[in-house]
């Protein structure tokens, strides 16, 4: 069991918490000490960089995932990132070509793996009485890379090209000098630092019901059910607007403040405040609240991302049109408004449902605003770190939304 992650830097189910002490597990290493070969793979693939301000191989990227990437359990809908989406989420600031990593058969050029990492500031730890209620949580800020759309071919899955996709750009990404990884998945591998749970608002209840994705509740009619989840057409908060890029030098102290009381959690700057908090069709959506009786002056955020999937084998409904709710910053507006107001834009641009963790303080507005648990867990990881005693954290300590 784990015959690849038995051996990488990373918290094991084995290990006793104890005395381990927080900070790398690896012993420490430099740019010199790192392999300056490629990782080999099998004879008939080679591995590339997939320029994604390239539209066509943008585009080549897009066809991998949207037919071989995560699928739900029952394998009736599958994600469907679209290339806006992996443009807007891989060529964010810092980022680095080197790191979208694909692998191509030589003889076709065919693309059929990939992996991704961006950088980041990821903040971890903190005191153990600090948290989502109190002040700052402290810990660490490090340098890390997020890890991504780690995706291999549905024709040669099971032969071990994962593990030389993971290896290769751990490489790369220590030839820059970082050590350190954040990354997202839904299975089960040594040892998440913190487990989630996928919560569901449905937007539009009568499709939802059509492709199988959610089911009429007992004694309801569709007439009722589509009565329960309706909203308003408009924001009910004064001075709701989209983010414009000039909001950057207010946001990042709102936003950082905030994320200040969590033990995982990113640190941003302006130009990433602006990158992430932007607005682009079917990609991000971002909103902030400028005070009517004091203009300029921002007091909330909210936001959320894109993420459609395909629907497998429908007659009818070839897509899921998912909003996933992003980083909130609940100031003077209350955190339950500020997301009702999201879905409420969500809901008039056409999307389906309304996705939400239960990480940073979502509990507090999932029941009230109609959200139903879903079945899907998130783990979330880190590479070659821990946490003192190998802790791990409840989701309302984690204040981190990765794509
Ligand atoms: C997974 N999701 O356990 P053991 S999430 C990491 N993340 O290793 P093979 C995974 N590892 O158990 P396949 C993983 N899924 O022997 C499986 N593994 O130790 C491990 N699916 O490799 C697995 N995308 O090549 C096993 O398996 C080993 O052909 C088996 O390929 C796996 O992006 C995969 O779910 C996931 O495309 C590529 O199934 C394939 O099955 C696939 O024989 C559909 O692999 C899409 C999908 C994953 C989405 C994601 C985050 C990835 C994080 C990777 C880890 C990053 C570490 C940090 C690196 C930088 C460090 C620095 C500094
Ligand atoms: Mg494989």
């Amino acid at each position: 069991k784990y015959a690849f992650w038995g051996t990488q830097p990373v918290a094991q189910f084995s290990e006793a918490g104890g005395e381990a002490p927080e900070g790398p597990i690896d012993v420490p290493k430099t740019v010199a000490e790192v392999r300056q070969e490629p990782y080999t793979l099998p004879d008939s693939f080679e591995w590339c960089v997939c320029d994604l301000r390239d539209d066509a191989v943008a585009h080549e990227v897009y066809e991998l995932l949207s037919n071989n990437y995560v699928e739900d359990d029952d394998n009736m809908f599958r994600f469907n990132y679209s290339s806006g989406f992996l443009k807007w989420c891989l060529l964010c600031p810092g980022h680095t070509l080197d790191w979208l990593v694909g692998v191509r058969v030589k003889a076709s050029r065919r693309l059929v793996g990939f992996i991704s990492a961006i950088p980041a500031h990821i903040r971890v730890g903190g005191g153990p009485g600090a948290g989502a209620e109190g002040g700052p949580a402290g810990g660490r800020e490090v340098r890390m890379v997020e890890i991504n759309f780690l995706c291999v071919h549905k024709k040669l899955r099971s032969k071990r090209l994962a593990p030389v996709l993971i290896k290769e750009i751990t490489r790369r990404v220590n030839l820059r000098d970082i050590w350190q990884a954040a990354y997202t998945a839904g299975v089960l591998l040594p040892k998440p630092l913190a487990t989630c749970r996928y919560f569901h608002r449905s937007l539009n209840p009568r499709k939802l019901i059509d492709v199988g994705f959610s089911r009429l509740a007992p004694r309801m009619t569709m007439a009722r059910t589509i009565k329960l989840y309706k909203l308003p057409d408009e924001p009910l908060t004064p001075g709701m607007r989209e983010a414009r890029p000039e909001d950057a030098p207010k946001l990042v102290p709102l936003l950082n403040d905030y994320l200040a009381r969590y033990r995982l959690t990113q640190v941003f700057n302006e130009e990433e405040v602006a990158h992430w908090f932007q607005n682009i069709d079917n990609v991000v959506q971002a909103f902030v609240v400028e005070d009517p009786a004091a203009p300029g002056s921002l007091t909330d955020l909210v936001s959320f991302y894109a993420l459609p999937s395909s629907i497998l084998g429908h007659p009818e409904h070839t897509e899921l049109r998912a909003a996933y709710l992003y980083y909130t910053v609940p100031g003077a507006t209350p955190l339950k408004q500020l997301v009702n107001d999201a879905m409420i834009m969500a809901a008039s641009k056409g999307y389906d449902v309304f996705n939400a963790l239960d990480l940073l303080q979502n509990e507090l507005f999932l029941k009230d605003l109609k959200f139903g648990a879903g079945d899907g867990q998130l783990h979330y990881y880190l590479y070659n770190w821990r946490l003192a005693g190998n802790a791990s954290l409840t989701p309302q300590e984690v204040g981190l939304v990765l794509m």
